[in-house]
């Protein structure tokens, strides 16, 4: 994949015509290499007119999270190192789950068009339509104990609240623990799956579920109310690529911060950044609802909230305001 990327550079790099022989001569390949890889792009979605005696001419980019388009949105010295491009899966987790398992190092990252099954927390469903969103799965692997993962979702969150801030203006809400919110509707939700050894985790696959360009009457009946994406929220469509590879330089930078200074600073970041703190909740869970005032989160991510003078530690559940 290396090469087409390599070609589609030349193709961008000019604003008219390149000849098959600039490009052969550039890379070391035959023209009828070059020939070849210009027909393995348009298979792929790419619009380029070739014009005898004046060579190819790029026209139009389909929307796909080809690896090789998200990688022109990353640092060099990203985390994300490889990333796995499937058009349909079951779930992107899943999928990385099994890769982590077979060895492969942390920084990889599975991108997906659709998902089959994708998964919410607790056995819930991830609604995945194809070519609108994103469903993306990094392996990480932090030498931290398993009771220290949690603030990990955070460092998740931050990431696509930045993204979404960048790329629309727009401010959006952190919903402890998982969900980033656009006006009360949920754009984006974050799942965490471990695996542990003895006292260590071997690795985290963090998958994330962020809508994009999906439309209203694509918002499937059972989140209609509670649903939205950023096409919704501006009317515009964007170039997901793009945003895949920013959310991925922003989870570089937050894994960083993460890596650098410790969960305590992710959870500081993500506590200011929700304003959380005095903000009335109710939590669910597991069907027990807590309700009174957050004292913000502790080191380990989990919920302080204050219920008639006594402040009760809640590690996992769902808010409402
Ligand atoms: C989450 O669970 O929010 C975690 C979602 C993680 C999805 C990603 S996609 C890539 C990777 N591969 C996977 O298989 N999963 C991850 P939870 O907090 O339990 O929220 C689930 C709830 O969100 C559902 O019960 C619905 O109410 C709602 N929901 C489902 N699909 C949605 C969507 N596309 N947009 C907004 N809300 C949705």
């Amino acid at each position: 994949m290396d090469r087409i990327s390599e070609i589609l550079t030349f193709l961008r790099g000019v604003d008219d015509y390149i000849s098959g022989d600039m490009i052969s001569a550039k890379l070391g390949i035959s023209r009828t290499a070059v020939w070849k890889y210009i027909n393995q792009l348009e298979y792929k979605g790419y619009g380029i007119v070739k014009l005898k005696g004046k060579g190819y001419r790029l026209i139009n980019t389909p929307d796909k999270l080809f690896p090789w388009e998200v990688y022109r949105y990353l640092d060099t010295h990203s985390i994300v190192k490889e990333i796995i491009y499937q058009d349909t899966i079951d779930s992107t987790n899943s999928y990385a789950f099994k890769l982590a398992l077979g060895g492969k190092p942390e920084g990889t990252c599975v991108v997906a068009e659709a998902q089959r099954t994708g998964k919410g927390r607790l056995s819930r469903v991830w609604f995945s339509p194809p070519g609108k969103n994103l469903y993306l799965s990094v392996i990480l692997k932090p030498l931290i104990h398993p009771t220290r993962v949690y603030p990990i979702t955070f460092i998740s969150s931050l990431a696509v609240y930045d993204t979404i801030e960048r790329v629309t203006g727009i401010v959006p809400t952190l919903k402890w623990p998982n969900d980033v919110l656009i006006h009360g509707k949920k754009v984006c939700g974050t799942l965490l799956e471990i695996s542990t050894e003895a006292d260590m985790v071997r690795f985290i696959v963090v998958g994330i579920g962020f809508n994009i360009n999906m439309k209203e009457k694509e918002i499937d009946e059972l989140i209609k109310n509670k649903a939205t994406s950023l096409h919704i929220e501006t009317n515009k469509i964007y170039e997901r690529a793009s945003v895949c590879g920013i959310l991925l330089s922003n989870l570089d930078k937050y894994y960083s911060i993460f890596r650098k200074k410790g969960e305590q600073e992710i959870c500081n970041i993500w506590e200011k950044t929700a304003q959380i703190k005095g903000k009335y909740l109710e939590i669910n869970q597991m069907g027990e609802v807590h309700s009174g005032i957050s004292e913000g989160i502790d080191t380990s991510g989990a919920m302080l909230i204050n219920i008639n003078g006594k402040v009760k530690r809640i590690i996992a559940g769902d808010v409402s305001f």
